[in-house]
């Protein structure tokens, strides 16, 4: 993967991360650590972890969704390409849009930055009207605006009918997933 773009300054990013094949909270830990360890990026924050029903394509598992700030000193395009990486190191097979996943790594937000190119839309476009972003991303970044507005605006208006917690914390990905 190419560094060329390498950033002077760090960068604060989102992430959201979901799944709902196989164990999702093991590969949504593995991916974080993954993260962590590669050159350039440094999880900052993780939230809590979530079960949420499925939104989209309704008639698929619940998934399981989390939230990260990352610093990273890597350009957003090298960002989304080492997420879309992890991706296929934990074998995703892309089958249909919206349907299931063993896991998803979407960037959210990078620094304060609009970006619009070929497959890096950031803000992400609908990062405001989806709970199962909203809350989680709530526990770690509740003073970020989004599109003109604090991130607890949008979550207060988000339907969070069904999303349950299921971590006491966010250190729940440091310990789960056993050996890599
Ligand atoms: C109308 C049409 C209303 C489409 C909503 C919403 C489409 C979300 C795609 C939509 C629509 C999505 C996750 C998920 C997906 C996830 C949960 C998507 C992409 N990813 N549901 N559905 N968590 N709970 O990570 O977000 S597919
Ligand atoms: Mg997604
Ligand atoms: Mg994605």
């Amino acid at each position: 993967m190419s560094r060329s773009e390498a950033l002077s300054k760090p960068s604060m990013a989102a992430l959201g991360l979901g799944g709902n094949i196989g164990d999702p909270p093991v590969s949504m830990a593995r991916a974080l650590r993954m993260l962590d360890e590669t050159d350039g990026i440094a999880v900052s924050a993780v939230s809590r972890l979530y079960r949420t029903p499925p939104w989209g394509k309704t008639d698929q598992d619940w998934f399981f969704n989390c939230c990260a700030m990352v610093e990273t000193k890597i350009a957003a395009r090298d960002l989304l390409e080492t997420c879309l990486d992890i991706e296929r190191r934990l074998k995703r097979r892309r089958r249909e849009r919206w349907g299931p996943r063993i896991i998803d790594i979407d960037v959210l937000t990078f620094a304060d930055r609009m970006i619009d190119e070929e497959g890096l839309v950031v803000p992400h476009p609908h990062m405001h009207e989806r709970a199962f972003v909203l809350l989680p991303l709530m526990d770690i970044a509740a003073t970020i605006q989004v599109r003109g507005r604090p991130l607890s605006d949008w979550a207060k208006q988000a339907d969070g009918a069904g999303i349950e917690i299921v971590s006491e914390d966010g250190a729940w990905w440091k310990q789960s997933g056993g050996a890599r």
